[in-house]
C-alpha cells in the first residue's frame, strides 16, 4: 500500500492551492493535538485522569478532567503559531487570543473533546475543528470575527479516538481520512476522497428525548423507526459521541439527528465548533446538513456558543427530513 503521510498530503494540498504554507502549518499542528490527545485518552484510566473536576463549563455541563486537558493541550500547541490569531472553544466562555494574535490570519473554532460523556466507559470520543480567515489582520482580535457562516470555512475536520485514531479533513477539496500508526506516531492516508453513500446506513438519534420533541419531529423519526422512510429499511445506531456517529454516517451513509427539545429548543449541539465544521465536510463528501429548515452552512452565528438543531448525512435523507418537518 502506498503509505502516504498526512504531512506529505498537507504540502501537496498547499502546492496545488498555491498556498503560502500557513494553513498547512495549522493543520499539521492540529494533527499534533490529535496525537497528544490520543495518548492522553489511552492513559487516562491508568493515571487517574478520568471523572469529573467538580466544576461546570459555560454550557452548564459538568467538566471532566479530560475536557480541561484537551482544551489546555490545544492552547499550548497553538501558543507559538504566528498565523493563528485566536481560538474559540466549547470549554472557554470567551475567545483565547494567542500571543501576537493580531498579526495572525486564521481563527480556530474547536470542540477539543466531543463525546466526553463516553470518557469513563472507553467509548468513542473526538475533536472537531473549523478554521476561518480574518479580514482584519493587524487589528486587535475580537470575538465578533468568529461570527462567520460556515461557507467561509477554509478547512475543517475531526479526530476520532476509538479502536483506532483517525483524522478526517478537507481544505476545501476532497475529504480525506488518515489513520494513526501509533508505533511511529504518524498518520497515513487510508480513506482518500470520501463520498457519503445514499440510500443506506443507519438513522441516529437519542430517542429517549422523544417526549421533548414537537409533533412533526416525533412523526418524522417514527417514519425512520417504522422502516417507512423513502429509502426503507434502516438500522438504529447511537454512539453518544457526535464524531463517532458522524464518522459512521460519512462512511456508511444515513443520517444523524439532534432535534430541538422543549428543554433546549435550539438543540444541544453548537453551531460554530460542532455543526458547521461537520457540515463543511459533509457537503464536500456529497451529503447535506440542515437545522431542519436551512443549510447549516448558511447560518451566521451571533454568539460563540449558539446551538442549532442538526440533521446531517446522506443528501436524500436530509432532504426527506426537511420535507417531513415542513409537513410536506
Ligand atoms: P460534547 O461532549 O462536546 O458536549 O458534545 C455533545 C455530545 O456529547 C455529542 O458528542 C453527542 O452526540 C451528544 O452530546 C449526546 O447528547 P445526548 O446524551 O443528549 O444524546
Amino acid at each position: 500500500m502506498n503509505r502516504f503521510t498526512l504531512s506529505e498530503h498537507f504540502f501537496r494540498d498547499q502546492a496545488s492551492a498555491h498556498a503560502t504554507g500557513g494553513l498547512s502549518t495549522v493543520l499539521n499542528r492540529m494533527s499534533l493535538v490529535a496525537r497528544m490527545l490520543a495518548s492522553e485518552i489511552m492513559r487516562a484510566g491508568f493515571v487517574g485522569k478520568l471523572g469529573y473536576t467538580g466544576t461546570s463549563n459555560v454550557q452548564g455541563e459538568e467538566v471532566r478532567a479530560l475536557d480541561v486537558i484537551s482544551n489546555d493541550t490545544t492552547l499550548q500547541v497553538f501558543e507559538n503559531v504566528p498565523m493563528v490569531a485566536a481560538i474559540a472553544s466549547e470549554e472557554m466562555e470567551d475567545i483565547h487570543v494567542l500571543p501576537g494574535g493580531e498579526g495572525g490570519k486564521y481563527l480556530i473554532a474547536t470542540d477539543p473533546l466531543d463525546g466526553s460523556g463516553n470518557v469513563d466507559v472507553a467509548g468513542q470520543m473526538g475533536t472537531i475543528f473549523g478554521i476561518y480567515k480574518r479580514d482584519r489582520v493587524g487589528e486587535p482580535v475580537t470575538k465578533e470575527e468568529f461570527f462567520q457562516s460556515g461557507r467561509n470555512i477554509v478547512a475543517a475536520g475531526y479526530v476520532l479516538y476509538g479502536p483506532c485514531t483517525m483524522m478526517v479533513y478537507s481544505a476545501g477539496g476532497p475529504v480525506n481520512g488518515f489513520t494513526l500508526d501509533r508505533s511511529i506516531g504518524t498518520f497515513f492516508l487510508t480513506h482518500p476522497d470520501l463520498q457519503i453513500p445514499e440510500g443506506k446506513g443507519a438513522y441516529s438519534v437519542n430517542e429517549a428525548n422523544e417526549i421533548q420533541w414537537d409533533e412533526p419531529t416525533r412523526e418524522m423519526v417514527a417514519t425512520f423507526r417504522r422502516q417507512q422512510a423513502d429509502s426503507g429499511k434502516r438500522a438504529a445506531r447511537y454512539a453518544g459521541a457526535l464524531v463517532g456517529d458522524f464518522h459512521r454516517t460519512l462512511l456508511k451513509g444515513g443520517i444523524y439527528m439532534y432535534p430541538g427539545t422543549s428543554e433546549k429548543p435550539r438543540g444541544k449541539l453548537r453551531l460554530l465548533y460542532e455543526n458547521a465544521p461537520l457540515a463543511f465536510l459533509c457537503e464536500r463528501a456529497g451529503g447535506a446538513a440542515s437545522d431542519g429548515v436551512r443549510p447549516i452552512l448558511d447560518i451566521v452565528p451571533d454568539e460563540l456558543h449558539q446551538r442549532t438543531p442538526l440533521y446531517i448525512g446522506s443528501k436524500n435523507d436530509v432532504e426527506e427530513v426537511v420535507r417531513r418537518l415542513a409537513g410536506a
